[in-house]
């Protein structure tokens, strides 16, 4: 994988090899940890954080959700994100913050266990390939429900949770697809294995609600503004199964996949991405990249130059 110079840990800038935790770390035996998927997108004004508060609120709300208080405040972690780019030098990267169960007591209850808080950031190219992103991945239905809201906390990121999709994930590689996408406890239709879902049909975008079992999406919320914004109509609503094979055009949205197209799903061929998704996925693109005027607001600029230029001086 890409690596960077420097990883924030508790605190401290350390080297990227130098970040490192013990055996008995409570989240690697039982998943106690809660993360985030960030970007920081190249503009004309350098690196710039896409919905930068939107995600760091997300994650201490993910936290509590677990129990843990995140020993940072808001500001304290923004500003390290933020140095943590210029020192790496980078323009463009994947941001990974982290609070987990740290060394401490072994069973099950974690309430004495240190919280502890990373950071790292890595360049990520197209998540789901990109000659997905362009022109549409193969996705299955996975035989694996979503987590339910009946054992596990789904709109939580949180790390146990993500075995789920991980089951998805290999099961449709394995079977030679690119993607999965699950089906809630209701066998409704309710996220791919780390995206949000959108169905047009007619004209009109559906995509599932929160009694779905999804996670609250930022690229979601952001892609369903910029459609109404479009002029499209957005209904969120319970979605049955065979509306996947039946959509004229179905797509993916999430940090690392960005907007990416579908172009077949149990193999039934959807097709090329279709008109809507394309005039989405172009006004998300400038978007991301700060140049569309109107969502400038959700970009969290890096002053790269002011930062050299203090730790110069
Ligand atoms: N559902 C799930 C299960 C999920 O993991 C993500 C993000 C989303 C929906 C979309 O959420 P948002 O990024 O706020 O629009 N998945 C992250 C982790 C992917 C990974 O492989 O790791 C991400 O996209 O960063």
């Amino acid at each position: 994988m890409n690596t960077a110079d420097l990883i924030w840990m508790n605190g401290e800038f350390v080297a990227w090899e130098d970040a490192k935790v013990h055996v008995l770390t409570h989240s690697l035996h039982y998943g106690t940890g809660v993360f985030e998927g960030i970007r920081a997108y190249e503009t004309e004004r350098g690196p710039a954080i896409f919905r930068h508060l939107d995600h760091l609120d997300r994650l201490r709300k993910s936290a509590q959700l677990y129990y843990m208080d995140i020993p940072y405040s808001t500001d304290d972690l923004r500003e390290a994100t933020h140095e943590l780019i210029a020192r790496n030098g980078f323009r463009s990267c994947y941001i990974r913050p982290l609070a987990f169960r740290g060394y401490g007591p072994m069973g099950l209850d974690p309430l004495s266990n240190p919280v502890e808080v990373t950071i790292a950031v890595w360049e990520w190219g197209a998540y789901l390939g990109e000659e997905g992103k362009r022109n549409g991945v193969r996705a299955r239905v996975s035989s694996w429900r979503r987590i339910s809201p009946e054992s596990l906390i789904p709109h939580a990121k949180a790390c146990g949770q993500y075995l789920n999709s991980v089951l998805a994930k290999i099961e449709a590689t394995k079977a030679g697809y690119e993607e999965a996408i699950l089906l809630d406890h209701h066998s409704n239709v309710c996220e791919g294995t780390g995206e949000n879902v959108f169905v047009v049909r007619d004209g009109t975008i559906f995509t599932p609600g929160h009694s779905a079992s999804i996670l609250d999406g930022i690229n979601r919320k952001s892609v369903m503004e910029i459609a109404r914004d479009l002029g499209y109509t957005v209904v969120e609503r319970d979605i049955a199964r065979a509306e996947l094979a039946l959509a004229d055009e179905l797509f993916l949205t999430g940090t690392a996949a960005e907007l990416t197209p579908v172009r077949s799903v149990d193999d039934v061929e959807l097709g090329p991405p279709g008109e809507i998704t394309r005039a989405i996925q172009r006004v998300f693109d400038d978007a991301l990249h700060g140049r569309a005027e109107r969502y400038r607001e959700w970009l969290d600029p890096v002053d790269v130059a002011a930062r050299s230029a203090h730790a110069a001086g």
